[in-house]
């Protein structure tokens, strides 16, 4: 099922400047083009019906909040570059907005392969939805593969009244089965930046330490046109791309 084919195919944000310059490379000058990148990570967002997967990817690509639930059908999808502390170059993400209904099941199982980063969301006001977390986390290891960074996610950290998962239970489920964990809330935008950036970051070293062989067609990386030696020899940094940029479509 391609993207065309779920019918809908939402670009909320490219994450890429039109033209911009890296100064001092060994060139003098790098533009930045549609692969002015070091690498490219593809993520996937999975997890309940309702519990605030599209707003997630909203937020942190186009710092909007959605207050309509406008069911996903199929998959839709988001990019944007960020920077990393550790790394000298931008990293692309591209991010994979699943549908949370039981009945796109099947066309959302085959975005696991081919990712390297999976935020895995419940609602901490609906305990059902965590209750079912260990569902789709047997779901998302058994179709990616076995280097996937899986981030859980309990969002809507707003509706602090109406909680039903505390902090610790997400917490010790996440340490239980090596998952990272954030609270977020895509309608404040609390800790939303850094449940994208902290999973990029563990993948980012697990490159780095040569843990994930990029190479590989299904390690869901792909390297970009920057070389991080460049911008070192020029002393550099690449610019910080933690704020989200304006595409034209
Ligand atoms: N208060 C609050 N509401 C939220 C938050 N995130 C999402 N919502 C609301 O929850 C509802 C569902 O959000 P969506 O992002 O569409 O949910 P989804 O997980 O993408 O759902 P599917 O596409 O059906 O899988 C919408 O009405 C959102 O406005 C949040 O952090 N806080
Ligand atoms: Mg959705």
């Amino acid at each position: 099922m391609t993207l065309a084919a779920s019918g809908r195919k939402k670009c909320y944000n490219l994450g890429l400047p039109k033209l911009g310059t890296v100064h001092g490379t060994q060139h003098s000058v790098l533009k930045f083009t549609g692969m002015a990148f070091s690498y490219l990570l593809k993520f996937i967002i999975i997890g309940d019906t309702g519990v605030g997967k599209s707003c997630l990817l909203l937020q942190f690509t186009d710092k909007r909040f959605q207050p309509v639930h406008d069911l996903t059908i199929g998959v839709e999808f988001g990019a944007r570059l960020v920077s990393l502390p550790s790394s000298q170059a931008p990293i692309k993400l591209q991010i994979w907005d699943t549908a949370g209904q039981e009945s796109f099941r099947s066309i959302t199982r085959s975005y696991y392969r081919g990712a390297c980063g999976a935020l895995l969301v419940y609602d901490i006001t609906r305990r059902e939805s965590f209750a079912h977390v260990i569902k789709w986390l047997e779901e998302a290891r058994s179709h990616s593969n076995p280097e996937l960074v899986v981030t859980l996610v309990g969002n809507k950290a707003d509706m602090e009244s109406k909680r039903s998962v505390s902090i610790a239970e997400g917490k010790e489920f996440a340490d239980k089965h090596g998952l990272l964990f954030a609270e977020t809330s895509a309608k404040t935008a609390e800790e939303v930046e850094q449940a994208f950036i902290k999973t990029a970051a563990v993948i980012y070293e697990k490159i780095k330490s040569g843990q994930i062989d990029t190479t590989n067609e299904d390690s869901g990386i792909k390297e970009g046109m920057i070389r991080e030696s460049q911008i070192l020899q020029s002393g550099g940094r690449a610019p910080s791309h933690n704020a989200p940029w304006k595409c034209s479509c």
